[in-house]
């Protein structure tokens, strides 16, 4: 798999190894031209005439050095020296140095020879190694084989996701009996596609199919196929199914099934080598028949991308769907996740379920291996409510970075620019309550205004996407009211903005363009944006950013008070939650909207 930029790197690696070898090989042939070949009639005469000072027999050649110095070589006819035993008398009477070279012994100038191809080997060996960043392909990777002494994973210990589990159970039934399947001649499915983001759990519910059924994992990735080196993919396919058929039954798992299952016929310079994968991956489905009891399993977050032909049936033709959990799979991935975990008597998952909306299941256990970290940190025994939120607090906004020295005048910028935020965030109606606001640096940001939704969102209302843009522009405008300059700290808000502004215009047909999808052509897609379209979108997006502009302006302008006593309280305090903020503002004349997240 190679990048443009590597594919350039090679190119230019390579044409210098080529320039290198023709210069080597040009000194290595005029050197030996300097010694001039003469016919074996005139070599004969310049020894009769007295020229010749000494000759040299080499293996087939003769070099004679001339009285003058100079060097000539000639070719005998084959066998002529056996043939001519006076030959040699004859140099000897003429008083001719004779030298005869050994056969087997290379004189000095072939081994300068040798020694320049050994370098030239080595180096072109040397600048495929370097253009492949040390990556020389093996072709006996084999395919991972769960490993067999940690207790099988199964069901047990996969949460929240029971529709996907569900869908699973019928393939898991298969593989404990085939052959009774088989009798009764019912089709099941050679392929199952698991459809996620990442880190909802899809190998872990792959890896649960075994344990359940009890046969062999057999773990590989689209990306491990995708090699550089023609046949190298389509042989590591073909290993894979061998490796499974050596099983009663099994698994083949197929991690990021996209790396090789994408559309053929695509113009990236890489897609031969992929598209031969790709059909020994359909050759191989197809040959393997369902009764021996292998079903492919595999993984992508982007299904449309993948080729129609590994869709079609008797191949992967079954999709099941492994989103991010909902409020009730948050709950029960943390009870699975906090089982290995000391837990206080008083920690109530549900609430902490409910404050983690769109986290996926990874994200959940990092969660609660952060809170524990945080707990064994402070000496406790146990881990506590306090823990989690921290440790939510830290997976969802990032790690605190309060060794990161501001200036004050840069702390002071800070609480007024989140101030700013958070005042607008809580007057606007549509927003998202507050949870958090902290001049603590976290992450890549030197401060961070937080809201939770009260319930899980799956969609978003149009008033909902403004209020998010006015929020965002509330750190600017704050900047701008009560600091009278602006800073580049602004740039990730106004960055987001732009997105959500963006995408209304273009996508979600919540403009005055009304409900058009425009986008820009792609290699699947010729559909491109007319001139016009653009510069029209181009204009709404900044209509809808303004428009949140000004938003925020009036609320900062005609709650000052409120703006200047959050921040005051944050310079002072540096962190503060959502009803704690609510307070200060009520009690500084601000018409509050709506409430606090808990937590
Ligand atoms: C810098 N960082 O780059 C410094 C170190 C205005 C008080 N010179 O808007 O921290 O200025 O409401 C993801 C998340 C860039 C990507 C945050 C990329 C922040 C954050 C720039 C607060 N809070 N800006 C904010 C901030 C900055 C930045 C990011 C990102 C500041 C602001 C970063
Ligand atoms: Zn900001």
């Amino acid at each position: 798999m190679f990048s443009g930029q590597h594919r350039r790197l090679a190119l230019i690696a390579t044409a210098g190894v080529l320039a290198l070898g023709a210069i080597i090989y040009f000194i290595a042939t005029t050197q030996r031209d300097s010694t001039k070949e003469i016919a074996f009639s005139d070599f004969l005469r310049l020894v009769e005439s007295g020229g010749v000072a000494e000759v040299m027999f080499a293996d087939q050649a003769i070099d004679a050095t001339l009285r003058s110095g100079a060097h000539v070589m000639t070719v005998p006819p084959v066998g002529y020296v056996a043939a001519n035993p006076t030959l040699v008398p004859d140099l000897v009477r003429r008083q001719i140095r004779i030298v005869v070279r050994h056969p087997a012994e290379p004189g000095a100038y072939n081994l300068g020879a040798l020694a320049l191809a050994a370098a030239f080997l080595g180096l072109v060996g040397f600048t495929l190694y370097r253009v492949t960043s040390g990556r020389i392909p093996s072709l006996e990777n084999k395919p991972r084989l769960a490993s067999q002494d940690t207790a099988p994973i199964t069901f047990k210990d996969v949460a929240g996701v029971d529709e996907a589990k569900d869908e699973v159970k019928e393939i898991v039934d298969f593989l404990k009996a085939p052959e009774r399947f088989a009798a009764i001649g019912g089709r099941i499915p050679k392929g199952v596609l698991l459809v996620g983001p990442p880190g909802t759990g899809k190998t872990l519910l792959a890896r649960s199919m075994a344990g359940e059924a009890g046969v062999p994992f057999l773990l590989s990735s689209g990306a491990d196929f995708v090699e550089m080196y023609a046949g190298v993919g389509a042989s590591r396919v073909r290993k894979l199914f061998r490796e499974a058929s050596r099983h009663k039954s099994c698994i083949i798992f197929i991690d990021e099934l996209d790396a090789v299952g994408r559309r053929r016929g695509g113009n990236s310079l890489s897609h031969e080598e992929r598209e031969q994968t790709l059909n020994q991956l359909l050759v191989e489905m197809d040959g393997f028949a369902t009764r021996q009891g292998i079903v492919v399993v595999a993984a992508t977050n982007r299904p449309d991308i993948l080729d129609p032909a590994l869709l079609r049936p008797g191949r992967v033709d079954r999709q099941v769907m492994v989103g991010c959990p909902d409020l009730k799979g948050r709950e029960a991935i943390l009870g699975v996740h906090c089982r290995k975990v000391a837990l206080d008597g008083t920690v109530e998952l549900r609430a902490i379920a409910r404050g983690t909306p769109g986290l996926s299941g990874a994200d959940l256990a990092n969660l609660v291996n952060e809170a524990a970290l945080l707990a064994a940190r402070a000496g406790r025994e146990k881990v506590t409510t306090a823990d989690l939120e921290a440790a939510r607090d830290k997976v969802l906004m990032g790690v605190e970075r309060r060794s990161l020295a501001l200036t004050e005048a840069e702390r002071v910028n800070c609480a007024y620019h989140e101030a700013g935020h958070a005042v607008v965030a809580a007057l606007l109606p549509h927003a998202d309550p507050l949870h958090k606001v902290t001049i603590i640096p976290r992450g890549r940001a030197l401060g961070v205004t937080m809201q939770l939704p009260e319930q899980d969102r799956h969609t978003h209302t149009k008033d909902y996407l403004q209020a998010q843009i006015a929020i965002l522009m509330g750190g600017r405008v704050a900047e701008e009211l009560f600091m009278n300059h602006m800073t580049s700290g602004a740039s990730n808000d106004i960055e987001r903005a732009t997105d959500i502004a963006q995408k209304m215009v273009c996508e979600l047909g919540m403009s005055s363009l009304g409900p058009m999808a425009f986008r820009h052509g792609s290699e699947d897609r010729p559909f491109t944006l007319s001139e016009d379209s653009a510069r029209r979108v181009d204009s709404e997006v900044r209509e809808i950013v303004m428009h949140g502009y000004h938003v925020a302006h009036d609320l900062l302008g005609s709650n000052r008070e409120a703006v200047r006593a959050l921040a005051a309280q944050l310079l002072e305090v540096e962190s503060l939650d959502g009803s704690e903020i609510l307070t200060i503002l009520q009690s500084n004349g601000a018409p509050v909207q709506n409430g606090a997240t808990a937590g």
